[in-house]
């Protein structure tokens, strides 16, 4: 009982940060590099359920997006001009007809998968969203960098993605052990 108590304790208090960089062939930072760490085993906490992508000058944003499955995404238009936001991905599809202002129900992403955003009415408007079962998301910063904080000890798939694989579906994963504080470096070819 004493030790089972124990380990317990000590499974609860042992956690990690992961620091991850991207960088392209010619070791040029990359950034909107979408990031989700898989548990292989162990329990999957609920994160946060809710998330937004609003829309401004004519831009969503933000252009990337990592959400844990089930979350709900609201589509506020800061725009003086309507929006038509849709998608055909196979993880998500759906519209919000021709609308201003916030559209009273959020749209939940329920399957995992990447989500490719548009705009009827504006062909150059686009954002991509990455959906996983797991609280543990980033996306890398302007530096090409992102943290993960806390995230308890143990084996993981890092998923990841970029939106300069559009049109492809491929979600690249790479074995994590995550034992203590870790760096990683991820070099983002032209095919994933
Ligand atoms: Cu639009």
């Amino acid at each position: 009982m004493l030790l089972g108590g124990f380990s317990l304790l000590n499974a609860s208090v042992m956690a990690a940060n992961l620091a991850v960089s991207a960088v392209d062939e010619r070791a040029a930072v990359v950034e909107n590099l979408a990031l989700a760490l898989l548990p292989l085993n162990g329990p999957v906490p609920a994160g946060p359920k809710t998330a937004e992508i609003g829309q401004e000058n004519k831009t969503f944003i933000p252009l990337v997006s990592v959400v844990q499955t089930g979350t709900a995404i609201s589509f506020p238009n800061r725009d003086t001009v309507r929006h038509h936001v849709y998608s055909f991905s196979p993880a998500k599809t759906f519209e919000l007809k021709l609308y201003a202002g916030t559209p009273a129900k959020p749209v939940t992403f329920n399957e995992p998968g990447l989500v490719v955003l548009g705009c009827n009415i504006h062909d150059h408007m686009v954002a991509y969203v990455m959906v996983a079962n797991t609280p543990w998301q980033a996306v890398t910063d302007a530096q090409g960098r992102a943290e993960f904080k806390d995230v308890p000890a143990g084996e993981y798939d890092l998923q990841y993605w970029h939106p300069r694989w559009a049109g492809r579906a491929e979600l690249p994963r790479v074995r994590v052990n995550l034992a203590r504080d870790g760096k990683m470096r991820l070099v983002i070819t032209d095919k994933p």
